[in-house]
């Protein structure tokens, strides 16, 4: 596909996400509990699907879990953080505020890499904390590197799991907002290598949203 075909396709669908947003940004509080069952029906594989929707407390005790969960290690630019054990919980949260636009944040690090036992058994969870039209955001891992295409082409070439894209928080204020979270499970291959997280949404993985997932002996 030519390069202006690829700018296109991801245009419109920035432009759809834009409207799906605004739409919802609108919605009063009183449906929130009903919105996470919602099935919209089959949809283009890049759209905003799936999520719970959570309020501001919620939020946080994921990310104070992520804070928790997995061991720091590796350097300042390159830091690890190391699960340990066959049963593990993986919590992401795409763009905490305060860090950089399009990054996934773990311990409060940036895209830091993820080194996993093979064979492990993983939950793996997504919290949108971002805000603004179009900041979908969803997580595949799979073996495929940088550097990324504006659009990532699913599945990926060994795909390991895909998180559908949820949509970005309600408001701009962080406490009267509600956010989306999405959880899945998978389980590690035996084998060790190197693969990554990326974010599916057309634009975020070339402009920097994905690390390295290490599958280690
Ligand atoms: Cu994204």
């Amino acid at each position: 596909m030519k390069a202006t075909n690829f700018i296109m396709i991801g245009t419109a669908i920035a432009a759809i996400g834009g409207a799906i947003w605004a739409f919802t940004s609108n919605l009063p509080v009183c449906l929130a509990g009903g919105m996470g069952d919602m099935k919209m029906g089959p949809m283009p594989r890049h759209m905003a699907m799936g999520g719970v929707l959570i309020g501001y407390r919620q939020a946080q005790k994921i990310v104070n879990a992520a804070d928790r969960e997995g061991k720091v290690s590796g350097s300042k630019k390159h830091p690890v953080v190391v699960f340990h054990g066959k049963q593990i919980h993986i919590r992401m949260i795409a763009v905490e505020p305060g860090a950089p636009d399009q990054t996934f944040e773990i311990h409060k690090l940036v895209d830091p890499a993820i080194s996993v036992k093979g064979g492990a058994k993983i939950d793996l969870t997504l919290l949108n904390m971002d805000y603004g039209p179009g900041m979908m955001h969803g997580v595949v891992i799979g073996k495929i590197k940088p550097p990324f295409h504006m659009v990532i082409s699913l599945p990926v070439k060994h795909q390991l799991v895909s998180l559908p894209m949820i949509m970005p928080r309600s408001r701009k204020s962080l406490r009267k907002s509600l956010y989306y979270a999405e959880s899945t499970h998978f389980k590690a291959p035996e084998k060790p290598g190197i693969y990554y997280y990326l974010c599916q949404m057309p634009m975020h993985a070339k402009q920097g949203m994905y690390g390295k997932f290490i599958v280690r002996r």
